[in-house]
């Protein structure tokens, strides 16, 4: 993307969390962001990420990485702290996390289902994003700060093998909406992205992926799939001061999916 002198993100300082690699929707959100004048700092769940996620993020002028796993208040708690130390503040944070165990996204719900498989699903899909606003409050307030999460249409309508994530997902929108209440009159605003499937590291091994992808360009108006730079460029757009009147929304990014009912009904007789 051309990059002018000044973005619509420029003098910003915002933390991303999950970028594993490349291919993370995280990356494609701290591409545009970088794009468009942000400051980063990345987080990474384990030392196993370091090195992948350090070496992208110097592509985008990073300076600090802190490993941060968010099923612990205390990593959370960590991190926040380095955070005060390097910059004092924060204008926003992404949260592009989310983990079931394999088990659970295989197969029929009520046969898949566990009450382990949703109390993980639910602690690190969904209260992290709780959990990273709570502890980052301190250092955002009164700066028109912004959070950022990912949800997918899963949450809404059923699909095959989704399952506990769906159930997540519901949550984690209602969680935008709440966050979003609780933390609108300190002018921080919250918002999510609900975006087409994308063959990133979370979706590898996921049973018909591929079919799920050829299903949705079929069916899509805009006859494709997304890209991480297009959920970028949104999110981009919802931290900054372009969307300073916009909290509590559910963007879709998902070449227009979600407005179909029925296909072209090429495949019926
Ligand atoms: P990804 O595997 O690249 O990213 C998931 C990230 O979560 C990884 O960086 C991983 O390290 C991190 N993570 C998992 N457990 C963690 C923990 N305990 N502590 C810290 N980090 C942890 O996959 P992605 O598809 O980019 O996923 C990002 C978000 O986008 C997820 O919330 C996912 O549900 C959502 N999403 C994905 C798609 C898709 O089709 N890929 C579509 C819509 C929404
Ligand atoms: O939110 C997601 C990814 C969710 C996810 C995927 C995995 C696979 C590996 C969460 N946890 C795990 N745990 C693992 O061990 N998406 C929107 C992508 C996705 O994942 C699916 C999908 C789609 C779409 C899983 C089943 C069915 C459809």
């Amino acid at each position: 993307m051309l990059k002018l002198d000044m973005g619509f993100l420029e003098g910003k300082k915002i933390l991303i969390v999950g970028v594993a690699n490349k291919f993370s929707i995280a990356s494609g959100i701290a591409e545009s962001m970088h794009n468009q004048g942000a400051e980063l700092i990345l987080s990474y769940q384990s030392e196993r990420l370091k090195d992948k996620v350090m070496k992208l993020g110097n592509t985008w002028g990073c300076e600090t990485y802190i490993e941060c796993d968010v099923s612990s208040d205390e990593s959370i708690s960590n991190m926040m702290d380095v955070i005060k130390n390097k910059w004092g503040y924060l204008d926003g944070i992404v949260h592009a996390v989310g983990f079931a165990p394999a088990n659970e996204l295989d197969g029929d719900f009520v046969e898949a289902a566990t009450r382990e498989g949703f109390k993980i699903a639910h602690d690190i899909s969904v209260y992290s994003f709780t959990a990273l606003a709570k502890a980052g409050n301190s250092l955002m307030t009164g700066r028109n700060a912004s959070l950022l999460t990912l949800s997918y249409l899963g949450a809404e309508r059923t699909l095959p093998n989704y399952n506990v994530m769906g159930v997540a997902k519901a949550a984690l929108e209602s969680t935008t909406r709440y966050l979003a209440n609780s933390l609108g009159p300190q002018g921080i605003r919250v918002n999510a992205i609900s975006a087409g499937p994308v063959k990133t590291l979370a979706a590898s091994g996921v049973k018909s992926f591929k079919k799920m992808l050829t299903y949705n360009a079929e069916r899509a108006p805009l006859k494709r799939n997304i890209s991480i730079s297009e959920v970028g460029n949104a999110g981009a757009f919802l931290c900054s001061d372009l969307a300073s009147g916009i909290t509590g929304e559910i963007l879709y990014v998902d070449a227009g999916f979600n407005i179909t009912a029925m296909g072209d009904l090429t495949e019926i007789n």
